[in-house]
Formats: structure tokens, C-alpha cells, sequence
């Protein structure tokens, strides 16, 4: 029997011996690269927290500490220490684990984050209702990735946690200094001086193995050494920006080092105030392709071989890499078009641009809000910036787009990638809202393309306007074959028509594969229908309009939210123009969804082929035709 398979709850942690510990370390990441082998996830930055999961568990009393993680994304080796080890072959499955934490799932887990840069907020609320509640024996623990920390809601938090106070708040810096790609900015430097400065932490380390060893001074020297005030320690090692927040810092710590952490966890456990530890860890530890690959260290993997870490499943052409292309297409023409990732260079397909222009691609962190209004701030010098981020993420920056960009009557291009249900990530990881939140914004444009050939033709467009934002969203995965249109109605495109028709189906982006095959299939029933792709999703034109007004049913479908999204939006028009229309709306119900492949969440909430085609049918009943 190994280890591993003894190890329940927390507890059973703190009964293993340092060499135990070691093998028990080796025999999780064998277990993880197994298993998410096989179901993809997040992989790297979880073998690069084995040790620290562990110390944390042992010096840290969970749940009655509560551990929050940020982002979430690195919490497998706290499933795995929490009782969740058998379930990990589910992963990411439908009715599985989930990849985040969930407290569905477990105590141990607090919080269901995902979006970068909460945890400290979290915990400086919960560490100041157990002040309040006179449970000052309980301490609150947030594990923060140097990617996290650029943040900006990390930075309101320690704005607040470092007010004096007594709080025992302890946040764990997990250094390993990379987003997706290496983290970069002022803070980035800021810890970079501070690993690299090992003066103070050897000096400690010295004092640590001579003075213990002395009998009973020793000791005692050596706790007064190690509260040393601030001037002297700087003298030593710049604490800089932390302690002169006012939050006393422990560290660099060798974040492999069990012992180590635990010395230093539990002197920040025991100080009775805010605490910055600061641990320097390997993403992707112990794994040769993790280790190795410059890109990301293997930050998410989808199912890989495990011995050479290869993708097992090669997809088609993805959405992204005909952004991508497009995009450097466009700016080998135009000197002034600049690319704007927040930490999602890889991801977002900015990378060749990067490759070709380095000089116009700027990475700014974890830090979408920043991202757009830095982005207004170029346009108004001249610039035409594309911000490429994933569409969940712009629900951080949705008042910057208002505000900022289209007050300001900005010429950005916003790129929305992974719009729509993604499904596997679970409910905070789908793009459902981008569609709705839009709706509302005074002279944006938006643009949802069915195929490679109109995203090409949105990005081609979009870079030549320079009084108002515009806004291209597209899906996960592969890109399918181009759709031909067949006539133009005003700025829409009838992609399928049966004939003489009273029925109509709207679809947004890239339902429009699915509408077209619901199409097909109600024809084949002797049902005609024509299928309007409507390219542009934010206004619709005079021609839409009374081409739409002139149907007795049309359905729309698209896959955000249906409450306030573009088929609501459209209805109000039409109804407008003719109020004996049967207008039917389908789209993703408001509720947080549970994850699973986004083709069964589309299926269920009949947003596929089959589900467009009985809905169709279901409004022919009440119409009048
Ligand atoms: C608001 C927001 N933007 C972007 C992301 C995408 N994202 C997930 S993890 C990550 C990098 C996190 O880096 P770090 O905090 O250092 O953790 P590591 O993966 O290195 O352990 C990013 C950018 C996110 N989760 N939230």
C-alpha cells in the first residue's frame, strides 16, 4: 500500500515522518500526471504546489482555518489531502470533480473561485468576522500565485488587510514566476529582488541550526534575532514593498522544502497579525514535458500521453489560431494596430503577433480593467489596440467598456475568446454573459461570426474603425468549415432558405452550423424555414427589421444568456414592427451551470441541432400559419 492510499483527511498528514513526507510528494505527482493525463486540466501549477499543499495542511488547522486558493485552478493536491484522491478519474467529467474548488464537494473548500486576484478580499472578510466574533484563535490562510498578484483586487485587499491590525491573516505568495508565460510588471521585479536576495534568509538559516543548538540562550537568541526590527533586516535583504505596507514578510522560502515551509508557516501562524510568506516554487515540478516546456509549463493540458506530455486528441483549425493569423495579416499592414493580453498571451493567440511585433504587444497582468482603459489611453494617441482576452473575463472590465471605451467613443477592438458555453471549467469558466452585458453598451458594435471567413471580415472592419469600440466574440475549439451566404438582409446574411417560408431561425455566431442543420432536418418534415446569421449582434438594421417582421414565427438561438441577450434584444424590434409575430427566444437559462462538455450542456438546454428543430415545431403549434 503507498502512502497516498492512507492518506484520508489532514490529518493523516501530520503523522508521516520528513522522509515520508518526501515519498508522499513523489507518489502525488505521479498521480497527478495519471490522472489528468487522462482527463486534462491544470496540470503544472499543481505539480508545482505538492510541498506547499502539504506543509499547509500539516501547520494549518482546515476547515476550522480556512485555506483559500487563488485561483483555484491549483487545489488537485488539496482534493487529494482532503479525502477526494478515488474521484479524480471523474475530473472535469460531468458529475465529477470539478476542476476549481467546490463546496459542494468538501469543508475544506471556502470559496468556488476561479477569476484571478479574490482570495485576499475573502480573507480579509473573514479574518475580520472572526474578530468580531471573538474567534481569535482561528487563522485564515490565502494562497496567492505571483500571477494573481497582479491583480488589481489583490492590491484593494492589501490595502486593507495591511491596516494594522491583529488579524491572523496568513498570505502564502506561491513564486513561481509565471502567469501562462512569465509574470511580468514592477511587482514581478519587486519578487524577483526579494528571491534572489538570500542574505537574510541564510543568515536566518545559520541562526536557526547554531543557536537552537545551544542550550537555553539559544533559542531564545534566536526568536530575538528573527523579530529583528525592519532596519536592520533591510540592511540585510530589502523587505521592501510588503513591510512598508505594514505586513511583516517571511521569506523567500524554498517552496519544495517541507521543513522549511513549515518553520516558516508556523511563525506566521503564531505572529497574530497579517503575515506575507513567500515561497518560490516550480510550475510543472517533476515532470520532464511540464519542466520543459517554455510556453506555459504545461499550465492546462487537455488528455496528453503521459510519458512525452503530446496531445492525444489533435483538434482542426482552431477559432484562435485564425485570429491569430488574421491579426498579424492586418498589422504588417498597419504600423498603429498594437495587441493588449491580460496574462493570456498562449491562449488568447497573441503569441505570433508577439513573435512579429514585440514591440507592439503589451502583456499587462492579470488586469482586464486596466487592459481596456489602457487600451481607450493608445487610441487617444493614435493607436488602434486589440485587447484579446476570453469572454468570462470581460465580466470584470464591463464598466471600463461602458465608461471608459464607449463613452469615450474609443477605437479599440475588443477579441472575446471562448464565448459561450466552454462547459468543462464549470460555471465560472463560460463565456454566457458577454452577449447580454453588451446589449446595454451605448454605440458598441458587436460581432459574433459564424466561421473563419466573417471573423476575417469582423477583424478587417473592426481595425478600421476609430470613433467606437468594437467587440468580435468567437467560441472554444475548432473553427468549422466556411457557411456560404446566400443573399444579404441589410447587414445579415440568409445562410439557408427552403423556399416560400412564414418561419424563420436567427442565429447568433457559431450556432449557426447547428441552426442550419435543425434547417435541414424541419425540411426534410416538409417544414421551410430560412436561417439568418446575423453577423452583427449589438444593432440591428431598418432592412433586419422588416425582413423579420414580414415572418409569422422566428426563433432565435444563441448560446449566452437568454435574459437580455441579442434575441430579446431583437424581439423588442420586431414585435415593435408587427405584434402578431410569434417571437421565440432560445438561449442559455440564467443559472450558474454545472460542468460537463459543452456539447451536453447545449444538448440539455436544447441549443443543438435537435433541440432548435423541437422548438420550431413546439411554436408552430401557437402561431398562426
Ligand atoms: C480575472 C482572470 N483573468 C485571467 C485568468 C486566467 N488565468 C488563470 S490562471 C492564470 C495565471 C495564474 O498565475 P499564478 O497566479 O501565478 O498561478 P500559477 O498558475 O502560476 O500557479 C491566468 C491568467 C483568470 N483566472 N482570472
Amino acid at each position: 500500500m503507498s502512502i497516498l492510499d492512507k492518506i484520508n483527511s489532514p490529518q493523516d498528514l501530520r503523522e508521516l515522518s520528513s522522509l515520508e513526507l518526501e515519498t508522499l510528494s513523489s507518489e502525488i505527482r505521479d498521480f497527478l500526471v495519471r490522472k489528468v493525463s487522462k482527463t486534462g486540466g491544470h496540470l503544472g501549477p499543481n505539480l508545482g504546489v505538492v510541498e506547499l499543499t502539504l506543509a499547509i495542511h500539516r501547520t494549518f488547522d482546515s476547515p476550522r482555518d480556512p485555506i483559500l486558493w487563488d485561483t483555484g485552478h491549483q487545489t488537485y493536491v488539496h482534493k487529494i489531502v482532503t479525502g477526494r484522491a478515488s474521484s479524480f478519474e471523474t475530473l472535469r467529467q460531468d458529475g465529477g470533480l470539478s476542476g476549481y474548488p467546490s463546496r459542494q464537494e468538501s469543508v475544506h473548500d471556502v470559496i468556488e473561485n476561479s477569476h484571478a486576484s479574490t482570495a485576499l478580499s475573502y480573507a480579509d472578510g473573514i479574518a475580520k468576522a472572526f474578530e468580531l466574533n471573538g474567534e481569535s484563535d482561528r487563522h485564515v490562510v490565502a494562497v496567492v500565485g505571483d500571477g494573481a498578484l497582479t491583480g488589481g483586487m489583490t492590491w484593494e485587499a492589501i490595502n486593507n488587510i495591511a491596516d494594522s491590525n491583529n488579524r491572523s491573516l496568513v498570505i502564502i505568495v506561491n513564486d513561481n514566476e509565471r502567469s501562462y508565460s512569465p509574470t511580468i510588471g514592477g511587482l514581478a521585479n519587486q519578487l524577483a529582488t526579494l528571491r534572489t536576495t538570500r542574505a537574510y534568509e541564510e543568515f536566518l538559516g545559520w541562526g536557526k541550526s547554531v543557536l537552537a543548538k545551544t542550550p537555553l540562550i539559544g533559542p531564545t537568541m534566536y526568536d530575538a534575532l528573527h523579530g529583528l526590527k525592519k532596519g536592520f533586516k533591510d540592511m540585510i535583504a530589502p523587505q521592501g514593498l510588503f513591510e512598508d505596507l505594514g505586513l511583516k514578510y517571511i521569506g523567500p522560502v524554498d517552496g519544495h522544502n517541507i521543513a522549511d515551509l513549515e518553520f516558516a508557516l508556523s511563525r506566521a501562524r503564531d505572529f497574530g497579525g497579517p503575515v506575507i510568506v513567500h515561497a518560490i516554487t516550480e510550475k510543472g515540478r517533476g515532470y520532464g514535458p511540464a519542466e520543459t516546456d517554455e510556453a506555459d509549463r504545461f499550465h492546462a493540458v487537455g488528455i496528453v500521453d503521459p510519458d512525452t506530455g503530446k496531445p492525444v486528441n489533435v483538434t482542426g483549425t482552431s477559432w484562435t489560431s485564425v485570429f491569430s493569423g488574421a491579426l498579424v495579416e492586418l498589422s504588417d499592414k498597419r504600423e498603429d494596430i498594437v495587441a493588449i493580453t491580460a496574462a493570456m498571451l498562449g491562449p488568447t493567440g497573441l503569441e505570433s503577433f508577439k513573435a512579429k511585433f514585440p514591440m507592439r504587444t503589451f502583456d499587462v497582468g492579470i488586469a482586464e480593467q486596466h487592459a481596456i482603459t489602457s487600451a481607450v489611453g493608445m487610441a487617444h494617441a493614435g493607436l488602434h489596440p486589440v485587447v484579446a482576452i476570453y469572454s468570462t473575463f470581460l465580466n470584470r472590465a464591463i464598466d471600463q467598456v461602458i465608461m471608459d471605451a464607449a463613452l469615450h467613443k474609443a477605437g479599440i477592438t475588443v477579441v472575446l475568446d471562448r464565448a459561450g458555453v466552454t462547459g468543462d471549467d464549470g460555471a465560472s469558466h463560460n463565456g454566457m454573459w458577454d452577449l447580454a452585458l453588451l446589449q446595454i453598451v451605448p454605440g458598441i458594435e458587436v460581432f459574433a461570426p459564424r466561421d473563419s471567413q466573417a471573423l476575417r471580415d469582423a477583424l478587417d472592419y473592426s481595425v478600421s474603425v476609430c470613433d467606437h469600440p468594437t467587440v468580435i466574440r468567437f467560441p472554444k475549439g475548432a473553427v468549422p468549415i466556411d457557411i456560404p451566404k446566400l443573399k444579404s438582409v441589410g447587414n445579415s446574411d440568409i445562410i439557408f432558405d427552403s423556399g416560400a417560408t412564414r418561419i424563420a431561425i436567427v442565429s447568433v455566431g457559431a450556432m449557426a452550423a447547428s441552426a442550419i442543420e435543425a434547417a435541414q432536418e424541419l425540411s426534410k418534415q416538409s417544414i421551410a424555414v430560412q436561417v439568418i446569421d446575423l453577423v452583427k449582434v449589438s444593432s440591428f438594421d431598418e432592412v433586419l427589421i422588416d425582413h423579420l417582421a414580414s415572418f409569422d414565427l422566428v426563433v432565435s438561438i444563441e448560446d449566452g444568456i437568454v435574459t437580455g441577450g441579442v434575441g430579446q434584444n431583437l424581439a423588442h424590434q420586431v414585435v415593435a414592427a408587427n405584434n402578431s409575430i410569434n417571437f421565440v427566444t432560445l438561449g442559455v437559462a440564467k443559472e450558474f451551470l454545472r460542468h460537463a462538455t459543452r456539447k451536453t450542456l447545449l444538448a440539455e438546454m436544447g441549443l443543438d441541432s435537435a433541440g432548435i428543430a423541437e422548438s420550431v415545431k413546439k411554436a408552430i403549434h401557437t402561431s398562426v400559419i
